[in-house]
């Protein structure tokens, strides 16, 4: 059992251990947000704007079209990559961010045809002893009327995935986890995690996000148009100690808290 006085010891040695893993100097335990460009889907600029939507990737986003099916042109099956301005509780009781979501959306008939969706590459690179987690809004549209006086059927939910990248290849993803789970015109967190040790084959290589519809038929609502929406992108990045800091850190604490107790001991 420890006396008072070995207990407060303890806890000064365990406040010393965390102010150190915490000083900026050490670079350790510390999150810093790696900058996403237009992470809100608020800028539109270059898009065409319709009523509350706008046509055309976000400024900072690109198309991800690996099945050539996004024409966003008006002509053909309808797939269209842009964003919606919400007016709760049409659609969503609430935006995550700002005024606009992010909108992957494509109509019935075209649904089971391929997955497709928004890309962004970072200026920020992959880095050694770093812990990536990746932060995304999953909006789950409801069925309802556009300003226009057009009535969509939204029922259901065709699935989703965000996936992180380093130099054009997944490194991480999050495939789905919440279907089934958002309410229809509600939100969930889609969080992807991943940790770097001291060698990775692609460190320095550019980060990339990409956000997906798998357009899956949902067998509840198998007549309605399929849709996801994102919103409030959030990268952080945390350097994570690496085995010689943490045995260094370790062995200074233990052989402090042994001193302390051999002087508690000779008292
Ligand atoms: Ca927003
Ligand atoms: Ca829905």
């Amino acid at each position: 059992m420890f006396d008072n006085s070995v207990r407060s010891r303890f806890i000064a040695w365990i406040s010393a251990l965390v102010a150190v893993l915490t000083m900026p100097e050490m670079n350790l335990l510390r999150a810093d947000l790696v900058v996403v460009q237009n992470s809100g889907f608020e800028n539109v600029a270059g898009s065409v704007v319709f009523n509350e939507f706008t046509f055309g990737p976000p400024v900072g986003w690109q198309i991800y079209n690996p099945n050539g099916i996004v024409v966003n042109n008006g002509v053909g099956p309808q797939f269209w990559v842009g964003t919606l301005r919400p007016s709760p509780p049409t659609n969503f009781f609430a935006v995550p961010e700002g005024q606009r979501v992010a909108i992957l959306f494509n109509e019935f008939g075209t649904g089971n045809l391929g997955e497709y969706g928004l890309s962004q590459t970072l200026a920020a690179t992959l880095q050694a002893n770093t812990r990536y987690t990746l932060e995304v809004d999953i909006g789950n549209i409801a069925s309802g009327t556009a300003l226009n006086g057009q009535f969509f059927n939204l029922n259901g939910f065709p699935g989703y995935r965000v996936d992180l990248l380093a130099g054009g290849v997944v490194i991480a993803s999050d495939n789905n986890s919440l279907a089934g789970s958002i309410p229809e015109g509600e939100w969930g967190a889609s969080v992807v995690q991943f940790e770097t040790t001291a060698s990775h084959l692609l460190l320095g290589q550019a980060l990339g996000i990409r956000l997906v519809n798998l357009n899956q038929v949902d067998a509840s609502a198998p007549t309605a148009d399929l849709e996801v929406d994102f919103d409030r992108v959030r990268l952080s990045a945390t350097a994570v100690p690496e085995p010689s800091s943490v045995m260094m850190v370790g062995l200074v604490f233990v052989t402090g808290i042994s001193m302390r107790r051999r002087r508690v001991w000779e008292q």
